[in-house]
């Protein structure tokens, strides 16, 4: 069965992979499933037909014969689900994949997507400052836990799981900063993550995207 996604028609991170579409490609790509995308203009996302879709107006969604889903987390999970190479089959191990899905997304996510929200719109409040230095305090806190658990090791509980996938598209929004710079294992886990081949396929895909709107 055909799978189809939703995307940015034109993604505002002008193809450097941020978007949270670039999490299911990657999925999709480690799994070795085909997938259609359509590419969603911001009007189109605020209308019926994609609200139906995604409730609040967002991408990326995903649909499989009469399977519609969204919130990228859910859909990970459900392609790591369905199809070998992003969760283990022992139930154990696979239950501490999950939980690391869940630690990207609800305990380093928070502060790093606010970072980047604060660094575009809150640019000019005269409490910028203060804001910025609180959110960056709060990464350093979960970065610091992160760097402590992974250690040496190359993935964060045995073989590469749905939660590095997660985990690593959260910290390469920290890509280049100088925060993620001072904790050499999670910058080398970073790179690890984008060296693996399907992550290749699914960046380029993305930028593919943006390159063709950006000539068109
Ligand atoms: N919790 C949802 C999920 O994980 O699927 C969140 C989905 C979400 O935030 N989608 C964003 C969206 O559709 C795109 S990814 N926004 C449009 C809207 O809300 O109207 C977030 C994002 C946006 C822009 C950049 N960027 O420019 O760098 C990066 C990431």
């Amino acid at each position: 069965m055909t799978i189809t996604i939703t995307a940015f028609e034109r993604s505002p991170d002008r193809g450097r992979g941020l978007a949270r579409d670039m999490r299911v490609r990657w999925a999709l790509e480690e799994v070795g499933q085909p997938y259609d995308v359509r590419l969603v203009s911001f009007k189109e996302m605020k209308e019926p037909a994609h609200l139906a879709l995604q409730p609040f107006g967002q991408i990326p969604t995903y649909e499989e014969g009469d399977l519609a889903l969204f919130e990228s987390g859910a859909i990970v999970f459900h392609i790591g689900e369905r199809h070998a190479g992003l969760l283990p089959d022992d139930a154990n191990a696979r239950a501490r994949a999950l939980t690391w899905m869940f630690a990207a997304l609800n305990t380093v996510e928070p502060p790093i997507f606010d970072r980047a929200l604060a660094r575009i719109f809150e640019r000019n409040e005269p409490w910028y400052e203060q804001r910025l230095h609180a959110l960056e305090v709060s990464i350093r806190k979960r970065l610091d836990g992160l760097s402590r658990r992974l250690g040496d090791a190359d993935w964060l509980d045995g073989a590469f799981s749905a939660g590095d996938l997660l985990m690593v598209t959260v910290l390469l929004r920290l890509k280049g900063s100088d925060i993620l710079d001072d904790y050499p294992n999670l910058s080398a886990y970073v790179a690890r993550g984008e060296a693996r081949p399907a992550y290749k396929r699914a960046f380029a895909a993305q930028l593919a995207v943006f390159t063709a709107a950006s000539t068109s």
